[in-house]
């Protein structure tokens, strides 16, 4: 470790770490000791107190840096001084090497002889992972931290400190941790005059008129964020792209924001409209075989990489909700995503196809059919570097879906996942919503694609298939508020994706227990009843929102708040409305999806098929997405469909209620200003959950013309006023208002 003793003397260096970890801790971004707002996320690094901290100071009394000084390992000295000096109450020496008992060692072998000799088996986890032990150097007990790379040593780090985070025993540690999934990447869908498309935690946080000159603070603390959890990318800019993107002008602005990134193992990616050959360089045409395109992309690829040269790739949308794609030339899904391929190949980029794609004739077909359609005949003719990125349902990020059933039909295709983190159907900013369990549910479900056990998360990870691009997109929750994610409880699915996307079998229940821990407290009293609500949340949006299996009920436009009466007309395509999918009249409601129906349930395996298949077997939670249903028809409770559908948004607005209750217990656990906000929020969530349960209700009503069941109230207000009521302007971004001005009573 000769390295370190050419750029830091360790004496001076323990003089002058005494004196400057108080300043670090005044200026250092997320370790700043400011109120509790929720800027530090789950990185808040506060005192540990009683026989935790006796026991962690003995596990860390001082850092050896086992590399050159690069700025990985650099970032990384500095998170476990923040860490350690935060929880421990002293800053910690540094030195050159292991001195004392409980020196914490880290880095990569190819930096420390010592590492090297420690024989830690890092063959085993890859060029990201990282192995944590409790070894002896020179007679001493010290605890290593090392991976093949700077970047795996940073998320050791990270996975160390979490460990004193969640108060979890340290003095004698063998972990090896490597990701399951190549690509972790958070979806910005950040328009460049600052809007975020479905965004509900302010503007975005690039600031692209301060860039490339201003680096924002801000981009660090994200990055440290992003690191914390095994983020490796971040695609900048809105799926639905403009052009301007892929200019000069943007390209320095993103070559500045890459270079704060990079250290912490994070890589750019761009959105790309299809046909910028057109709209930046008035090409005639954007069809793939014109050679005169495809060079055109070849030379805007290396003008990319000359300003960033680790750049990712490309994520496209295209043939999709009016956004141009390769249909338009009456080309393949295929023949678009590989001209984008070849000329990122030779740089190592990637593609991210999205297979949110409509087919060319949207009356012919069930809107949740066409994805499956256009592409499953096409396995096999994409090149090695795209990857498909499926939504995880075969709609669009509604509150209960099936699984994708592309999800396994492609065995010689890469498939990625992409979920939504912001709720856009999920309530938005102020309702609490954890989506571990949403993750999970889709994770877990088995495609049968290979037979029994060939779960969503087996596709994704490669094992299935063996795929060696994998991956996870969400679609990031981020903005320019305070506290990043509108709320307290939203930064919980920021920390989940990542996690999840580390390892897709880890369980949600778990990694919500830590996201407490470290958000808030460790007292048990505390977590138990946070993660018991957190566990139960979504199903109480299922309930009061989309029950049974329902789909796409919400208000046209902003998506926020009910609508089963939205259909079709002049500006409302049939697969973008509510009766579409409810398919609701006086005999029954539901969408027939077997063989005498659409017969969306062919395309899953023969045998998720059946079961989906048979009114039977069918899992009740997804009853109407594939079955019209008689509301007299006797569920396995023995209640009548009509009873149980009206039930259901009752126990939603009850699981709130009581949500309610937990958190109003718990004031003394946590700081004013999050109490506060989160009892706001959920009294709000209340609020939205009996409007959704009340216009549900008395819309039902006047289709089914049944009498409301015993214990079921009726609606305060009737029909004719929740259809004119409306939020305009919920995040919608750029455009008008969704709805006109609207003057009668206002049920939420
Ligand atoms: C829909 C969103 C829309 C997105 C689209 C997409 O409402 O804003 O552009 O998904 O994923 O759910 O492309």
């Amino acid at each position: 470790m000769t390295h370190l003793d050419n750029t830091l003397r360790p004496r001076s260096v323990r003089a002058a770490l005494a004196l400057g970890v108080t300043a670090l801790l005044i200026v250092s971004g997320l370790g700043t000791a400011r109120a509790a707002d929720g800027y530090r996320l789950w990185l808040r690094y506060v005192p540990v107190h009683g026989h935790w901290l006796e026991r962690y100071r003995q596990a860390a009394t001082e850092l050896v840096p086992g590399g050159p000084a690069q700025p990985t390992l650099r970032d990384t000295q500095a998170e476990l001084e923040r860490g350690l000096s935060g929880m421990l109450g002293r800053a910690l020496p540094l030195a050159h090497r292991v001195t004392t008992n409980g020196a914490i060692l880290f880095g990569t072998p190819r930096g420390s002889a010592v590492i090297r000799s420690l024989r830690l088996g890092l063959a085993r986890v890859g060029s990201q992972g990282y192995v944590i032990r409790t070894v002896r150097v020179d007679g001493r007990r010290a605890t290593v931290i090392a991976g093949n790379s700077d970047i795996g040593v940073l998320y050791g780090a990270f996975r160390f400190l979490r460990l004193m985070q969640t108060r979890r025993a340290v003095r004698s540690l063998d972990i090896v941790s490597r990701p399951k999934l190549r690509f972790r990447i958070l979806d910005f869908w950040d328009n460049l005059n600052g809007t975020v498309e479905r965004g509900y935690a302010g503007s975005s946080i690039w600031k692209w008129n301060e860039l490339p000159q201003y680096l924002s603070p801000r981009y660090t603390a994200f990055a440290r964020a992003c690191a914390s959890i095994g983020i490796n990318g971040v695609v900048l800019n809105n799926v639905n792209a403009t052009p301007y993107i892929l200019t000069p002008l943007y390209l320095g602005k993103i070559a500045a924001l890459a270079a704060v990134l990079r250290p912490y193992g994070i890589r750019v990616y761009l959105s790309v409209p299809f046909n910028a050959p057109m709209t930046i360089s008035h090409l005639k045409t954007a069809n793939p075989l014109d050679p005169a395109v495809r060079a055109w992309w070849r030379a805007k690829v290396a003008q990319i990489y000359h300003y960033v040269p680790n750049f990712g790739g490309f994520l496209a949308k295209a043939d999709s909700e009016g956004e141009p794609g390769p249909a338009q030339y009456g080309l393949t899904q295929a023949q678009g995503a590989n001209l984008f391929a070849r000329v990122l190949a030779p740089y190592g980029g990637i593609v991210m196809w999205r297979t949110f794609v409509y087919s060319t004739n949207p009356h012919s077909e069930d809107r949740v059919m066409q994805a499956y359609d256009i592409f499953k005949p096409l396995d096999g003719k994409f090149d090695a570097n795209v990857i498909l990125q499926n939504k995880n349902g075969p709609l669009d990020f509604q509150p209960r879906e099936p699984f994708n059933p592309l999800f396994g039909a492609m065995p010689k295709t890469n498939e990625m996942m992409e979920v939504e983190i912001t709720k856009e159907y999920l309530g938005q900013q102020t309702s609490l919503v954890y989506l571990g369990t949403l993750y999970e549910e889709v994770l877990r479900s088995d495609t049968w694609a290979r037979g029994r056990g060939s779960s969503v998360a087996r596709v994704i990870d490669g094992s299935l298939y063996g795929e060696r691009d994998t991956g996870m997109a969400g679609v990031a929750n981020i903005g320019s508020d305070r506290n990043w994610c509108g709320s307290i409880f939203n930064q919980s699915n920021w920390y989940v994706f990542g996690r999840l996307a580390w390892n897709p079998n880890a369980s949600a229940r778990a990694i919500a227990a830590d996201w407490v821990r470290m958000t808030f407290t460790n007292n048990p009293a505390f977590v138990r009843p946070v993660v018991h609500m957190m566990m139960i949340s979504r199903e109480a949006v299922v309930d009061y929102m989309d029950p049974l299996g329902l789909a796409s009920q919400m208000a046209a436009g902003t998506h926020f708040g009910p609508g089963p009466w939205v259909h079709p007309g002049p500006h409302m395509p049939p697969d973008w409305s509510s009766t579409y999918y409810s398919r609701a009249n006086a005999e029954g409601i539901g969408f027939n999806r077997t063989a005498t129906g659409s017969d969306a349930v062919s395309q899953y395996a023969p045998h998720v098929a059946a079961k989906f298949a048979s009114l039977r077997r069918c899992p009740q939670d997804l009853l109407l997405w594939f079955h019209h249903v008689p509301w007299t028809y006797r569920m396995r409770s023995g209640r009548t469909l009509w009873d149980s559908l009206l039930r259901h948004y009752q126990r939603g607005v009850d699981t709130v209620k009581h949500m309610r209750r937990i958190w109003a217990g718990l004031s003394r656990y946590v700081d004013p200003q999050r109490f506060r906000m989160t009892a706001a929020f959920l009294a709000s969530q209340q609020l939205n959950a009996e409007w959704w349960r009340d216009a549900s209700i008395a819309y039902w009503e006047s289709i089914s013309h049944l009498p409301l069941p015993p214990g079921i109230a009726p609606p305060p207000f009737p029909l004719k006023d929740y259809e004119a009521f409306c939020v305009p302007y919920a995040g919608i971004s750029g455009a008008g208002p969704a709805c006109p001005p609207y003057n009668g009573p206002v049920p939420y």
